[in-house]
């Protein structure tokens, strides 16, 4: 068993003041930063996240009354709702936990009584939802004594959000939450379910990943995200194809569609999926300041052929390369949450003055440099 560090045990005992009864256990599920392969993943294709050492950690003790009784540190309130019931029934962020528990009700899991908290960043797009859903997910599994392996819970996880929460969600965050590996970013092909891990150490090489929460919030709930997956159904339908990822021949496929959106959605995804395997390439060659160009122009096509950018992440990247760093990109869904920004070591504080700048130049919130980012363990039990 795991020793609890301070803030699992100020947890246990925040769990105990609550419900009366010490938790059975802690779990704990990170959040994530993608690489790179952004939209790429309910697209059958590739995506290379690593998991952040931020995320929720869960205090759970097992109940066998059908019910699910969640609290979290971070909300007011205590949520109670019986396994049975319906999408729908339970709002807010309740809703995932809820959701999980129901998805895994199929499973022969039980119930449970949880308190949750989370040292991610609300709204940043680092994906707190999926590692609310894994760490739930782990903890009902272990209470309960049953066996489901990771990548299995990851598609549950997905089905619980795209289920009981309404959101049309590929597999990229909850694999992130579930299957990653410290010191690597994880290769996730979303069609075949292969992974493998991708070292990826920047300060080896005299690099620093900058992750930057732009301070304008992320909403997957907004429609936006469900209308770009709708786009791309509707032009792997008009091509063809099962998905985009099948599209070999671009100027071809450019050429057959009439619709300019479709023609930009479909140019995204094709050149993005290159993107993950040139990205995979260089990682493996030890060239990791030569991604740098990579995830600008991943940004670039986020930003006009998908259009799912926002105008603080574009003044933070521009920033950073007028600064000097090596490139830099949106991650996540988009239209708002984070940026990361790929720079040698020794730039480090001129790009994040120029950030600073700029921002404070257009009177905007001031963004948040995350301090922690290093490439971290997936979910795991960890009292
Ligand atoms: C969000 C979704 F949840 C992921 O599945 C993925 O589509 C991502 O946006 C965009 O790459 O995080």
């Amino acid at each position: 068993m795991p020793t609890p560090s301070p803030a699992h045990a100020a947890l246990a005992a925040a769990f105990a003041e609550a419900f009366g009864h010490a938790p059975e256990g802690v779990w704990r599920a990170p959040g994530r930063v993608n690489l790179i392969g952004e939209h790429t993943d309910y697209n059958d294709g590739l995506v290379l996240p690593f998991a952040l050492p931020l995320g929720v950690s869960v205090a759970a003790s097992r109940r066998d009354d059908g019910l699910v009784e969640v609290r979290s540190l971070q909300a007011d309130g205590t949520v109670t709702a019986p396994l049975s019931g319906a999408p729908g029934d339970v709002k807010g962020w309740a809703a995932y936990p809820v959701g999980m528990a129901r998805v895994l009700r199929e499973r022969g899991v039980g119930g449970a009584t949880l308190l949750i908290d989370s040292d991610l960043p609300q709204g940043a797009g680092l994906s707190s939802s999926a590692a609310l859903e894994c760490a739930t997910a782990i903890a009902l599994c272990d209470l309960h004594g049953v066996e489901v392996p990771a990548a299995e819970l990851a598609r549950l996880a997905q089905r619980a959000e795209n289920e009981h929460v309404g959101v049309p969600s590929g597999i990229m965050d909850q694999s992130a939450s579930m299957l990653s590996t410290a010191g690597s970013a994880l290769l996730l092909d979303c069609r075949t379910g292969l992974t493998s891990n991708v070292p990826f150490a920047p300060q080896d090489a005299g690099l620093t990943l900058m992750v930057i929460d732009t301070r304008a919030s992320h909403e997957l709930t907004g429609g936006e995200y469900a209308q770009r997956r709708a786009e791309c159904e509707k032009a792997a339908e008009i091509l063809g194809v099962p998905a985009l990822r099948d599209v070999k021949d671009l100027p071809g496929a450019l050429a057959r569609l009439d619709d300019p959106v479709l023609r930009r959605r479909v140019q995204h995804i094709v050149t993005e999926n290159h993107r993950v395997e040139a990205t995979v390439g260089l990682l493996r060659a030890g060239a990791v300041a030569e991604i740098g160009g990579l995830l600008l122009a991943s940004h670039m096509s986020l930003r006009d052929q998908y259009e799912v950018s926002w105008t603080e992440a574009n003044v933070a990247v521009d920033e950073a390369v007028r600064a000097g760093a090596r490139g830099g990109r949106m991650v996540g869904g988009g239209f708002g949450g984070s940026v990361i920004v790929l720079t040698h070591t020794e730039r480090a504080d001129r790009v994040r003055d120029a950030i600073d700048a700029a921002y404070a130049a257009r009177s905007w919130t001031p963004p948040v440099f995350l301090t922690e980012t290093a490439p971290s363990q997936g979910a795991r039990r960890i009292a």
